[in-house]
């Protein structure tokens, strides 16, 4: 798309949209931004984005801002189904989101990783495993750095590893990684996506436009990336747990092992044992790792390196600290029950779990096997908290606690040595918090304020 002279509309001034608006305006394009966010909400942006010469709307959006535009980049939090955009849409004037945009510019390979789990871990171990390799690596998409920002850094020879959500791959057209990952589809965002199927079809958008050159690594053990692989036209690759693949990674006698294709033997690249993150999850995406990192041509002995130097990310199964014999995890980042799932797998039993906050019309009912299994008692906290207790009712012992640190105080006085205290909360954070890091943040501050308070004691 040529940008010069062009007029076009940037929708949110987020992170996503504030790259966007500065990239489209350095690129000679007539910027407007648009936020349903007061001026008084905005105070580090509007300088920044006047300075550069961008027109600004602010305290919502005007139908006639959208009508009059060339073209129109829509930030990722930002339903297509909102009145100004489907208005925009009947007018005819292209849409499209900022990774779209970013795939446009971006230099050199892209890798990107989707998923409804284990995308930051598996990018960021991604990043780590190419850059130890040696070629110049730049990280970003959902995990924080917007893929636009990433563009004046990229280079031909280059890989942009990029973690891409649904919301993301929704107002893509052409977007074209050279290898897509797959980790896995399980119910999430259906507030937003209003399916099941919607959010599959944006998940897919991710192999769209790939063709036999390209690379897709897909989880053989999920029935949901089963099915993608019909649709797909590139080569695909699988990666399993459980069982030995056609082509992909697969675990074989305690080790990770990697076929190139069917007619070749499996090459050994790390045992298990090496692998320093809990949960058979996180050895999921230990594979979708090595998978795509063998596609680009990674020595074996780099990827063993660099998996063995990983560290979890922060809010991912963080350990934050032991207090009287029991230990605390930070998870603040399982922000649906399928994460939530997969950290009480991570444990044996003896768990006092805190679950709540906003609801994404979420199934609490399939956590009551597991809860009754390995839970010990339910701390709820948030506005999802009646909810989930109405579904969990009767499978283990739940307090109301109502507030985060409520539920810190109420489990560590309930929980025995031995035992864990898991904030695991399977909802979203934004009726009591910024954002899942913010929560993450106060659980590890009342755990550290317990730690020092029994000190003194
Ligand atoms: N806004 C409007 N109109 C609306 C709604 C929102 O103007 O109708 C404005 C808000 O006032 C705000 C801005 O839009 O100023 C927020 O835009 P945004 O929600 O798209 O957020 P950004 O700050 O731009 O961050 C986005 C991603 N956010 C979402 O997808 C919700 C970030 O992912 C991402 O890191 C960032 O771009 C850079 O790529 C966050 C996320 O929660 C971490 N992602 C979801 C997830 O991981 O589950 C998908
Ligand atoms: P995402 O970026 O997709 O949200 P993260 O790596 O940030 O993924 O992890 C999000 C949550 O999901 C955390 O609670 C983490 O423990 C859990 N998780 C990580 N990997 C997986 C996976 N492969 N399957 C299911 N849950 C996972």
């Amino acid at each position: 798309m040529e940008l010069h002279g062009k007029k076009i509309l940037v929708v949110g001034a987020g992170r996503s949209g504030m790259a966007a608006a500065l990239f489209l305006r350095q690129h000679g394009a007539q910027v407007t931004v648009s936020d349903t966010r007061d001026t008084d909400k905005l105070t580090r942006e509007l300088p920044i984005l006047l300075d550069a010469g961008i027109a600004v709307e602010t305290g919502g959006h005007g139908l006639l801002t959208f009508q009059q535009q060339d073209a129109i980049v829509v930030s990722p939090g930002i339903a297509l189904h909102t009145p100004e955009l489907q208005q925009a849409r009947a007018l005819g004037i292209p849409m499209l989101g900022e990774l779209e945009l970013a795939a446009q510019h971006l230099q050199g390979s892209t890798l990107a990783i989707t998923g409804s789990n284990g995308k930051t871990t598996t990018t960021t171990l991604c990043g780590e495993i190419l850059r130890a390799s040696g070629a110049p690596v730049l990280v970003g998409g959902n995990i924080g750095v917007p893929a636009i920002a990433l563009v004046e850094h990229s280079q031909p020879t280059g890989w942009n590893v990029l973690e891409v959500s649904s919301f993301q791959l929704e107002t893509t057209h052409s977007f074209r990684p050279r290898i897509a990952v797959i980790l896995n589809i399980t119910p999430d965002h259906l507030d937003r996506h209003g399916s099941m199927g919607n959010y599959i079809a944006a998940k897919e958008r991710i192999f769209a436009h790939q063709t036999a050159d390209d690379a897709l690594v897909l989880n053989a053990d999920d029935e949901h990336t089963q099915h993608a692989a019909i649709r797909a036209q590139s080569r695909v690759f699988w990666f399993s747990a459980r069982r030995p693949v056609r082509q992909g990674a697969f675990v074989y006698q305690d080790a990770i092992v990697f076929r190139a294709n069917e007619h070749s033997s499996a090459q050994p690249i790390l045992p298990i044992s090496e692998i320093p993150l809990k949960g058979t999850h996180n050895v999921e995406n230990v594979l979708a790792s090595v998978c795509a990192a063998m596609l680009v041509g990674v020595a074996p002995e780099t990827i063993r390196a660099a998996v063995a130097g990983f560290r979890a990310v922060e809010h991912r199964l963080e350990f934050t600290a032991r207090v009287q014999g029991v230990d605390f995890y930070n998870d603040s980042k399982a922000t649906n029950v399928d994460a939530t799932i997969k950290a009480i797998e991570s444990f044996p039993d003896g768990l006092h779990l805190i679950l709540g906050g906003k609801d994404k019309d979420s199934d609490y009912t399939v956590l009551r096997p597991l809860l009754t299994e390995r839970v010990r008692a339910v701390y709820t906290i948030g506005a999802a908290a009646e909810k989930i207790a109405a579904q969990i009712a009767g499978a283990v012992a739940i307090h109301a606690c109502g507030s985060l640190e409520r539920a810190v105080t109420e489990a560590a006085a309930q929980a025995k040595p031995g035992e864990t205290v898991l904030l695991a909360p399977a909802c979203a954070s934004f009726d009591q918090f910024e954002n899942y890091e913010h929560r993450g943040r106060v659980f590890k501050e009342c755990v550290l304020a317990l730690a020092a308070q029994k000190q003194e004691a």
